[in-house]
C-alpha cells in the first residue's frame, strides 16, 4: 500500500460546528451595512429580524452589530416609528412585493416625516431595538463607549418608544395597538382571522405575489388574507399614514410585552448614558404597563394572553404563541407567570412532551397547521424568547431543555425560517438570519445573564426606587 495515500485518506474531515454554520448564514446575509433575512424570500432589511439578528452578531462582530441597528434607525420617521422594511435600492422592484413604489413613503410618507433619502415601508414591527441595542453595548462596552453608540441610538430609541405609547394607544389604557397583522410579525395567524374578516381583499388583478416565487402556497397565507393584507396596506397609505382610523387595530400580548421589555433596557441605557431621574420613571412605567398588560389582556381561567380587538372590543378566542411571550417580564405577577409556564408546557402548546419546540398556534386549535405560516410551525425567536422568559422565572431546567432543542433543531433544520413543531422538520427559506443569529446567541452567551436575579434587577425595585 502507498503510505502517502493511506495517511490521506485517513485524515478525518471535521464537519463545520453549528457555530462555524451559524457565522456562514450571517456573512452571507451580509449586505455591507445591514444583514437580509434571507437572500431570496426576504432580500432587505426587516425591523425586528434586524433587532433579533443583531444579538447573535454581537458573538461575532459588536460593530457589526451596532451598525445592524443604526442603518435601521436611520430610517426612522419623524412622528418616530421605526419602518418595517428599509428597502435596498439594488435590489430589482419586483423582488419582493409589496415594493417601495406600493408604499410611497417618500410622498405618502412626507406628512408622517418619512426620511426623502431612502425607500422604506410605512408600518413598524414589534419593538426589539432597546432590548437588542442593550445586549450589543453589553457585548464590548469599550466600542460602544468609543463609538458612542448608546448616546447615539439613544434618542432615537425614546422618539420610537413615544410614537408607539402615544400615537398607537387606541385604546387609550397605555398599550400599542398594530395597524396591520405585519406590524405584529406573526402574519397569518389565527389571532387575525376575526379582526381580519371584515376588511375587504384588495382586487388580486392589481398586484403580484413575489412570495410565491421562493415559498410553497401550501406553506404561505393564502390570497384571501393576502388580499386583505394588501387593503389595510393601501388604505393606511392613501390615508397618509395618519393613525386612528383604520379597519384593523389590535392590542396584542407579545408586542406590548416586547415593548415593555424595551423600555426596561432602555432604562437601563439612560442609567449607562448618567441621565438623571430618566431610569427610574422609565422602570417604574415599565412596572405599570405590566399591570395594565393582565388587566387587558390576562384570562386567567385560560391560563394565557390573548389579543383584544379594538374594533368590537372583545379579547379573540384564539391561543396564539403571542399569548406566552408575556413570560419575559420581570414584573409578571408570581401565579401569572406559573401559570403561563403550565400552559407552555400543557396539551395546547405541548413543550417537554409532543411538541420538540413550542408552536406558533395551540397544537388543538381547529385553524391549527403544522406547515402553514404561523398557523402551527415553531419559530426560533419566540422559542428563544420563552428560554429567556423559563430561565427569567426560575424555571432553569426547563429553559436548558428549551436551549438544547433550539440548538438541535436549528442545526439539523439547515437555519430553517420555521419548522414543523412535532418534527423540526424545516419550512420556508434555509439560512435564514435570525434562525441562524439566535442560535448562536444561545450557545455563546452566559445564561446566567438572563436568569432571575439579574433580569428582576430590571425593574423599578432594581434601580433602588421604592
Ligand atoms: C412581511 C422577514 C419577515 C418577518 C415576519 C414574517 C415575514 C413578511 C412576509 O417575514 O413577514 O413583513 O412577506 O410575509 O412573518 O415576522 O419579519 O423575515
Amino acid at each position: 500500500m502507498n503510505v502517502g495515500t493511506a495517511q490521506l485518506t485517513a485524515r478525518p474531515v471535521t464537519p463545520p460546528s453549528l457555530r462555524e454554520r451559524a457565522a456562514e448564514v450571517l456573512w452571507a446575509n451580509w449586505t455591507g451595512t445591514s444583514t437580509v433575512p434571507s437572500r431570496d424570500l426576504y432580500p432587505h432589511q426587516w425591523s425586528w429580524d434586524s433587532a433579533f439578528i443583531a444579538i447573535g452578531l454581537r458573538h461575532l462582530s459588536p460593530l457589526r452589530a451596532q451598525l445592524e441597528l443604526e442603518t435601521l434607525l436611520c430610517a426612522q420617521w419623524g412622528d418616530g416609528r421605526v419602518p418595517h422594511i428599509v428597502f435596498n435600492p439594488a435590489v430589482p422592484l419586483d423582488a419582493y412585493f409589496p415594493s417601495p413604489d406600493f408604499w410611497r413613503s417618500t410622498t405618502a410618507g412626507r406628512t408622517a416625516g418619512a426620511p426623502g433619502a431612502v425607500h422604506t415601508s410605512g408600518i413598524v414591527q414589534p419593538p426589539v431595538h432597546a432590548l437588542s441595542a442593550w445586549l450589543v453595548h453589553r457585548a464590548d462596552p469599550g466600542l460602544s463607549r468609543a463609538r458612542s453608540f448608546l448616546a447615539r441610538v439613544h434618542p432615537r430609541l425614546a422618539a420610537w418608544h413615544g410614537y408607539l405609547l402615544g400615537s398607537r394607544d387606541a385604546g387609550g389604557a397605555g398599550l400599542a395597538s398594530v395597524v396591520h397583522p405585519w406590524e405584529q410579525g406573526m402574519d397569518n395567524s389565527p389571532c387575525w382571522d376575526a379582526p381580519l374578516s371584515r376588511v375587504a381583499p384588495a382586487d388580486p388583478a392589481a398586484y403580484r405575489r413575489a412570495d410565491l416565487d421562493h415559498g410553497a402556497a401550501e406553506d404561505r397565507p393564502t390570497d384571501l388574507d393576502y388580499g386583505r393584507y394588501v387593503r389595510l396596506a393601501a388604505d393606511y397609505r392613501d390615508g397618509r399614514y395618519a393613525d386612528g382610523a383604520g379597519a384593523f387595530a389590535v392590542e396584542d400580548p407579545s408586542f406590548n410585552a416586547l415593548l415593555i421589555s424595551s423600555e426596561y433596557a432602555l432604562a437601563r441605557i439612560e442609567a449607562e448614558l448618567g441621565l438623571p431621574d430618566a431610569p427610574e420613571e422609565r422602570a417604574a412605567r415599565a412596572d405599570a404597563l405590566t399591570g395594565v398588560l393582565v388587566e387587558r389582556l390576562w384570562d386567567a381561567a385560560q391560563g394565557m394572553f390573548f389579543c383584544r380587538d379594538q374594533l368590537s372590543g372583545q379579547l379573540v378566542p384564539e391561543r396564539g404563541v403571542g399569548g406566552l411571550v408575556p413570560l419575559i417580564l420581570p414584573a409578571l405577577p408570581r401565579p401569572v407567570a406559573a401559570a403561563l409556564v403550565r400552559t407552555t408546557h400543557g396539551p395546547h402548546f405541548g413543550l417537554g412532551g409532543a411538541a420538540r419546540l413550542v408552536p406558533s398556534y395551540d397544537l388543538t386549535g381547529s385553524a391549527f397547521d403544522p406547515r402553514r405560516y404561523w398557523r402551527g410551525p415553531a419559530w426560533f425567536n419566540t422559542n428563544w424568547l420563552l428560554e429567556r422568559g423559563l430561565r427569567l422565572h426560575g424555571e432553569r431546567a426547563r429553559a436548558d431543555g428549551l436551549r438544547r432543542a433550539l440548538l438541535e433543531v436549528a442545526g439539523e433544520s439547515g437555519f430553517a425560517e420555521y419548522v414543523d413543531p412535532y418534527t423540526g422538520r424545516g419550512c420556508g427559506a434555509r439560512g435564514f438570519g435570525w434562525s441562524a443569529a439566535l442560535a448562536l446567541d444561545l450557545l455563546l452567551d452566559d445564561p446566567a445573564g438572563r436568569d432571575e436575579g439579574e433580569l428582576r434587577g430590571w425593574t423599578r425595585e432594581g434601580f433602588g426606587d421604592d
